[in-house]
């Protein structure tokens, strides 16, 4: 069994790529819960979304994000109202939105509706969300404090950022089929998707107990960058690492996963960075981890589960992907 954890675009072609190799019982997604926000009275949860549209093959390859043939009806005649129009929710995917809002009303777990939604939309391998706690991503910019969509929808990623903070994450927990994938005997390799370290990969580590799990798992960990030539493949992970400081590098994914992973999936292009990477503490495989179809995505997916493996026979042989 392999647990994924993972955040919008680069965490949804991983997952689609793994659930190409995995069966349904092989595999769970966990994904990152800090981008959700009440908005228009719905509760939206992006991230989770953009793995079940992506697993469901229903999702948008243009935007990364919604639903493929999506139309905006809705958004128009709201935009006529004078109403709130700067995130786009389209014709369908606000089906989503009101369901799993009638449902959270209801009393419903975000994990019970999540796996409602997953069962609708056909989805068989297991996509959890990290808890069922509410946990808000707020980025400190130079603008203030933004929860994160006005970040990063509403302001485009503009204000530089100083720092950011999981409001909530410390008190909340691991999700039940996040805590039991943990547990679970089964359990081969953790594999954390190509997702901005801060903003996605971030959340979910800062979860009740989550990190130190992870750091202490008798199994391997084994991450993928998601910069790669010293940008990120989609998002504003180059831009934020060196607001915060850092260098806009495979390396310095390497230096903010030690402790928590044993190895890094570098591109082709970072080959260069192996003996950074190393030095961090990190076990380093080199491959092409662009995910530009559905062949790309299946073929990382089993370089991953092979690295993870190869990690596993050097710990001694107690653990194989
Ligand atoms: N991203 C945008 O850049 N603009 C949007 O209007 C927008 C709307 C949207 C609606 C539903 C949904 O599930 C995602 C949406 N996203 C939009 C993407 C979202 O902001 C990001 O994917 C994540 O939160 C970061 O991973």
């Amino acid at each position: 069994m392999i647990l994924a954890l993972a955040g919008g675009v680069g965490g949804s072609k991983l997952a689609r790529g793994l659930a190409a190799c995995l069966a349904p019982s092989d595999l769970t997604v966990v994904v990152n819960t800090g981008d959700d926000f009440r908005h228009l009275g719905l509760w939206v949860s992006p991230d989770l979304d953009t793995v079940v549209y992506a697993l469901a093959g229903l999702a948008n390859r243009e935007t990364g994000w919604g639903l493929a043939g999506e139309t905006w009806h809705f958004m128009e005649a709201l935009g006529r109202l004078g109403g709130e129009t700067w995130f786009r929710l389209g014709d369908r995917d606000l089906a989503t939105h009101v369901e799993r809002t009638r449902r959270l009303d209801a009393g419903a777990t975000l994990s019970e509706v999540t796996a409602a939604l997953c069962a609708a939309f056909g989805v068989a391998h297991r996509v959890v969300p990290m808890s069922d706690q509410p946990v808000a991503t707020v980025v400190h910019t130079d603008e203030g404090p933004l929860p994160f969509q006005h970040y990063f929808v509403r302001r485009r990623c503009v204000p530089a950022v100083r720092a950011v903070e999981h409001a909530g994450a410390h008190s909340a927990r691991p999700s039940p089929a996040f805590a039991a994938a943990l547990d679970d005997p089964r359990l081969r390799a953790i594999v954390v998707a190509p997702s901005n370290p801060l903003l996605s990969i971030g959340p979910i580590l800062a979860v009740g107990g989550v990190r130190d799990a992870i750091a202490g798992a008798r199994v391997p960990v084994v991450a993928v960058s998601p910069i790669v030539g010293g940008e990120a493949v989609k998002g504003p992970a180059a831009k934020i690492l060196r607001e915060l400081g850092h260098a806009a590098s495979a390396a310095t994914i390497a230096t903010l996963y030690a402790g928590v992973a044993d190895g890094l999936v570098v591109d082709e292009r970072d080959r260069a960075l192996c003996r950074t990477v190393e030095a961090a503490g990190l076990r380093v495989c080199v491959a092409d981890t662009l995910m530009t179809d559905a062949q790309r995505e299946a073929g990382l997916a089993q370089v991953v589960l092979a690295f993870a493996a190869e990690l596993a026979e050097a710990r001694g042989g107690r653990a194989s992907a």
